[in-house]
C-alpha cells in the first residue's frame, strides 16, 4: 500500500487553539485523524509529522525517500523562507504537494511568496483543514497516473 508523509511545520501543533478565524478550531490531531481515514479510504496509508524546526523537516523530507511515495506538506512560515526547505523537496524526487489553511494571496504580500511551490506538484490553500484531504485526492491521482504510465 502506498505511504505518504503529512509534514507539518511551525506552530501548527497551535491549530484550534488560537486564532480561529484564521486557520479555523480544528486542532492538528484532528486533521492528522482525518488523513489517516482519508488516506484508508484511498487505498493509502499515511504517517504524520509536525516540527518547529526547519532542519527537523528537512530530515524527514530526506527520510522519506524509499519509505513513502509522496509528500503533503504545509511548510507555514518556511514555505516563505526556506530555500533549504525546497532544495531537500527537489532532491528527494517525489511527488509533494503543498497546502496552506488560509488563502495565503489574500492575505500579506510576504505570503504570496512561496520557495515550497517551486517543488510541489501544486498548491492547495484556502480550504481550511479540508485541504489536506484534497491533497491526498491530488497525490492518490498522480500516483495512478504515474503507475499507469
Ligand atoms: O495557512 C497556512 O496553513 C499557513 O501555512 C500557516 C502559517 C503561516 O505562516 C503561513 O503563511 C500560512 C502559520 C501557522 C501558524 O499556525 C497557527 C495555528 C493556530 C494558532 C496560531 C498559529
Amino acid at each position: 500500500m502506498p505511504s505518504i508523509l503529512v509534514l507539518n511545520g511551525p506552530n501548527l501543533n497551535l491549530l484550534g487553539t488560537r486564532q480561529p478565524e484564521v486557520y479555523g478550531s480544528v486542532t492538528l490531531a484532528m486533521v492528522e485523524q482525518a488523513c489517516a481515514d482519508h488516506a484508508k479510504s484511498l487505498g493509502l496509508s499515511v504517517d504524520c509529522l509536525q516540527s518547529n524546526h526547519e532542519g527537523a523537516l528537512i530530515d524527514a523530507i530526506h527520510a522519506a525517500k524509499g519509505q513513502h511515495q509522496g509528500i503533503v506538506l504545509n511548510a507555514g512560515a518556511y514555505t516563505h523562507t526556506s530555500i533549504a526547505l525546497m532544495d531537500a523537496l527537489i532532491s528527494v524526487e517525489l511527488p509533494a504537494v503543498e497546502v496552506h489553511l488560509s488563502n495565503i494571496h489574500a492575505r500579506e504580500p510576504f505570503r504570496h511568496v512561496s520557495y515550497i511551490s517551486k517543488a510541489a506538484l501544486g498548491q492547495i490553500c484556502g480550504f481550511g483543514a479540508h485541504g489536506y484531504v484534497l491533497a491526498l485526492d491530488a497525490l492518490a491521482n498522480h500516483l495512478k497516473e504515474a503507475g499507469a504510465e
